[in-house]
């Protein structure tokens, strides 16, 4: 898989990409990450990617035209490659999407600034639209490196065996158990005393428990899409049981 980044400051995307996990997956061919410099499909003599807004008002808009002329020679490069748009506009951007993407030969992330870009951009040369949440950032820099991370994570061979993507928060639509290690007793609050019983039947029970409670009184909004057994809606139901009781 190849991510294409396509913005005024290709700088921001080099450091983050090359540590840790997302760095070993970069060395072992898995992933290829590029930016590229807007500028560089610019024209006129001050290379200007943005201009001010027809109608008036502030900040600047990001220009079409190189945008276009980047989209073009990228799929040159990857014909199949996707392009996708971060603004506070987009969808929200979850865990299926990253899934779904996983799957693509290659994606074109266009980062915006200022004031954003000529609608005609969406209209024509974006696949997609997405947002990481509500709020704004100074780019789109940082929601590109946000989902090439939370992308990367789902392509065979990027998680080491000790990191496995399939026990991860959300791919049932449940948030994780709280996890232990040692010291046994630590600042006065001790090891839930299951974990330490070696019974592996119990401490499942006990680990499903506290998704559902955690969900439940973390993120509620995940309970109704939540993939559940009747085990866990029998489970559930005692927990609501023991909320209204107290
Ligand atoms: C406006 C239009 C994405 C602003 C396009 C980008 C927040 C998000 C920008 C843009 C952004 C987000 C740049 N801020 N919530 N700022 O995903 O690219």
């Amino acid at each position: 898989m190849i991510f294409h980044v396509v913005t005024l400051f290709p700088e921001m995307l080099e450091s983050p990409l090359r540590e840790s996990i997302l760095g070993r997956a970069l060395k072992q061919g898995l992933i290829e990450v590029e930016s590229h410099n807007l500028r560089d499909w610019a024209e006129g003599k001050h290379l200007a990617c943005d201009d001010a807004p027809y109608g008036g008002g502030d900040g600047m808009v990001l220009k079409p035209e190189p945008l276009s002329r980047a989209v073009t020679a990228l799929k040159h490069r990857t014909p199949n490659a996707k392009v996708l748009l971060m603004s506070p506009q987009g969808v929200p951007f979850g865990q299926q999407h990253a899934q779904r993407l996983a799957t693509e030969e290659g994606i074109i992330f266009l980062c915006g600034r200022y004031a954003g870009f000529d609608e005609r951009v969406r209209a024509t040369l974006v696949d997609e639209e997405f947002s990481i949440g509500d709020f704004v950032l100074t780019g789109g820099e940082l929601p590109a490196l946000v989902m090439i991370d939370a992308i990367a994570r789902h392509i065979p061979g990027v998680l080491g065996s000790a990191d496995s993507v399939t026990s991860d928060s959300f791919t049932d639509g449940l948030l994780e158990y709280p996890q232990y290690t040692r010291p046994p007793v630590f600042n006065g609050v001790a090891v839930p005393d299951v974990l330490l019983s070696g019974d592996h039947g119990r401490i499942n029970t006990w680990r499903r428990e506290q998704q559902l409670l955690r969900t439940m009184l973390r993120r509620p909004d995940l309970l109704e899409k939540a993939d559940l057994s009747a085990d866990d809606r029998r489970m559930l139901e005692a927990l609501v049981s023991v909320a209204d009781r107290s």
